[in-house]
């Protein structure tokens, strides 16, 4: 576990755009697990899910793996998995390097600094995307989606967590506030949410739950199930 979150303790003083760098590297598992609800419960879902739907032979995915915490919970339920595991930030991928290279029971996966709307993607009969289309534009997410479905053999699935807003603006509103409230029993003070909000403005863009369904229908998938709410937070299920 890395180091407690403080980055926005003075709001965003410096004004500037969200990125994956070092500095959000050294904190990133603190900061996801006080920032979003349902975090760990989407990790024990990743396993029981690898577990049913892992078929031998076949590459699983850790798209936007950060610390590889999804690629950990894919080889919880598939041990002979080989993981692929992408990310396009090079402070993620040292660090997953450093921790994880040359240790007997991580060998299955392989980390690749790479920018996922470049990444080829064959053979795979789990795909992990864990709250990341949402740094993506449009564009990019829908020929993302389309590529996983390419990628995926019969029966393969897509398993999907984002942050969602709601159709009504209202009830947007409201799970906003709980969300916020939530921040807040997790010890961030209000200007350190504040100032975290404004420095992912335009970077973090959500859509709505029936984007989501229907982005990945039109690529092909055949089933689509929500396996996980919590709050402003969802997971899909999409089986090829
Ligand atoms: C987990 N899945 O712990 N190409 C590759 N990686 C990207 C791209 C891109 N174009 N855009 C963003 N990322 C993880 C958590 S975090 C979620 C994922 C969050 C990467 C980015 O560098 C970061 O590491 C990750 O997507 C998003 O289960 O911080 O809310």
């Amino acid at each position: 576990m890395g180091k407690q979150d403080n980055i926005f303790e003075g709001g965003n003083l410096s004004g500037l755009p969200f990125t994956f760098n070092q500095e959000v590297t050294d904190v990133f598992e603190d900061m996801i697990d006080r920032s979003v609800p349902g975090y760990k419960t989407s990790l024990s879902l990743i396993t029981y899910n690898t577990k049913k739907h892992y078929q031998p032979k076949t590459h699983c995915y850790d798209i936007g793996c950060s610390l590889g915490a999804s690629s950990l919970s894919i080889l919880k339920g598939a041990k002979d998995a080989k993981i692929i595991a992408i990310d396009n930030s090079s402070a993620m991928i040292e660090e997953c390097e450093k921790r994880y290279k040359g240790l007997e029971q991580y060998k299955a996966i392989s980390f690749r600094e790479e920018d996922i709307t470049e990444s080829t993607l064959t053979n795979a009969s789990v795909i992990v995307v864990n709250y990341v289309i949402q740094f993506l534009n449009l564009r990019q997410r829908d020929a993302l989606i389309k590529k996983i479905y390419d990628a995926l053999i019969p029966k393969g699935v897509l398993i999907l967590s984002e942050k969602v807003h709601y159709e009504n603006r209202y009830e947007t509103e409201r799970v906003f506030q709980i969300h916020h409230n939530f921040k807040s029993s997790n010890g961030y003070t209000d200007l350190e949410i504040s100032g975290k909000r404004d420095s992912l403005e335009g970077v973090l863009v959500t859509e709505s739950e029936e984007d989501h369904i229907s982005r990945a229908k039109s690529s092909g998938f055949i089933t689509s199930e929500k396996i996980l709410s919590n709050l402003n937070f969802r997971t899909f299920k999409f089986t090829k």
